[in-house]
């Protein structure tokens, strides 16, 4: 088991240098300007209804969850099918499934000895009872000490989205706009990530799509001028949600902390009033990564929530679990494609319901 744990291991470590590498080289040179020129787009979409908790929203995660399903829930089925009573092997079996899933070694060793209580103290002897119990347990453990449910109850709120390059900020920003606004919100959209011009590209088009507007300045500005910009514009226009888009270098640590600090100050200073999140994107197909990530965005953003995405991509989405039970930070949004109705509030018994429920 420990032999697969650790090349295992070895092969994230491989992932994880290719993401690294992947990022951008250059140094960023933040200037102070907050008086380009601006280029607004209004484009009127229809308003779409989309009711949460509806059959289809159950269905489309427990399709978007298939990879996911296919690499823990098809094997812990066939495990328990096999296995004619509950003892230590069988234990172990359940130890690896979760381990080579991406649950992360320690979450998975906590899973395993809750569950070994569990099954002592209900004198559980039927493999068939196991599941129910490891669903209690999953229900758990994705419950953290705070809400899953976004904080932006009394207009106005700011959203900051953070996270690596590639992760999926604008597309869940341009997803979340359009889940907002289907809501009857006026959402307004801050372009922070100016390092490309494509990236600013980008949210303008996802701007077009959803109809919502987008504060954007010219490539190399600098973000935090445009945050300041898009809070003034947000207050005249008496808007509820305002999202900001920022980019992000991981490895280089320090200017990626002086750009959120000065982004943080600005938000703080003039936009003392509005409910703040921080919300940091992770992608679950880099699995143990996405948690070494979360760990140096902490260092450097007090975190209010994670979104998760690609889920739909990965069978490594027992992530997830890794995510909640390590870093104490609520998931609050998963994505599970890339249109714009594929973002889905996270709420915990519904997920492990979505992933170990049969076929
Ligand atoms: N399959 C899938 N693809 C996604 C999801 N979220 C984002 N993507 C894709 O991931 C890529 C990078 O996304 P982008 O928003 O540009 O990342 P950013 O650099 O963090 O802003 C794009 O091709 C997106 O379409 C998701 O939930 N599922
Ligand atoms: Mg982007």
């Amino acid at each position: 088991m420990l032999k697969k744990f650790f090349k295992k291991l070895k092969k994230d470590e491989e992932n994880m240098n290719e993401v690294e590498q992947s990022q951008e080289t250059n140094s960023d040179s933040i200037e102070e300007s907050s008086n380009l020129k601006k280029e607004e787009k209004c484009i009127t979409t229809q308003i779409l209804d989309s009711s949460d908790k509806s059959p289809s929203f159950f269905n489309k995660l427990k399709s978007g969850l298939l990879k996911t399903r296919q690499g823990i829930t098809e094997k812990i089925d066939s495990l328990l099918k096999s296995y004619g009573k509950v003892d230590e092997e069988l234990l172990e079996e359940l130890e690896e499934i979760l381990i080579m899933s991406d649950v992360g070694m320690d979450t998975t060793l906590k899973i395993i000895e809750r569950l070994r209580t569990e099954i002592s103290s209900r004198k559980i002897t039927d493999t068939s009872e196991v599941k129910s119990v490891l669903k209690e347990i999953l229900k758990e453990l994705l419950q953290t000490s705070k809400s899953n449910d976004l904080d932006i109850s009394t207009p106005p709120s700011i959203i900051l989205v953070i996270g690596v390059n590639g992760v999926g900020k604008t597309t869940s920003i341009g997803k979340l706009a359009h889940n907002l606004r289907s809501k009857g919100k006026k959402v307004l959209l801050a372009a922070g990530d100016t390092f490309r011009a494509a990236a600013i590209d980008q949210l303008k088009i996802w701007g077009d799509r959803v109809g919502v507007n987008v504060i954007h300045h010219q490539e190399g500005s600098d973000p935090a001028a445009i945050i300041f910009d898009a809070i003034q514009a947000a207050k005249a226009r008496k808007i509820d949600v305002l999202i900001c888009d920022t980019a992000g270098r991981l490895h280089n640590k320090k200017n990626l902390m002086n750009e959120l600090s000065k982004v943080f100050k600005i938000v703080d200073r003039e936009f003392s009033e509005a409910k703040k999140e921080v919300l940091l994107v992770l992608d679950a197909t880099t699995g143990q990564n996405a948690i070494r990530q979360a760990q140096t965005f902490k260092e450097v953003a007090d975190i209010t929530g994670i979104i998760l995405t690609k889920l739909d991509g990965t069978a490594k989405g027992g992530v997830i679990l890794g995510i909640t039970s390590e870093l104490d930070i609520p998931v609050k949004l998963i994505g599970i494609g890339e249109g714009m109705e594929d973002l889905q509030p996270f709420e915990p018994n519904e997920f492990v319901e979505a992933l170990l429920s049969e076929n």
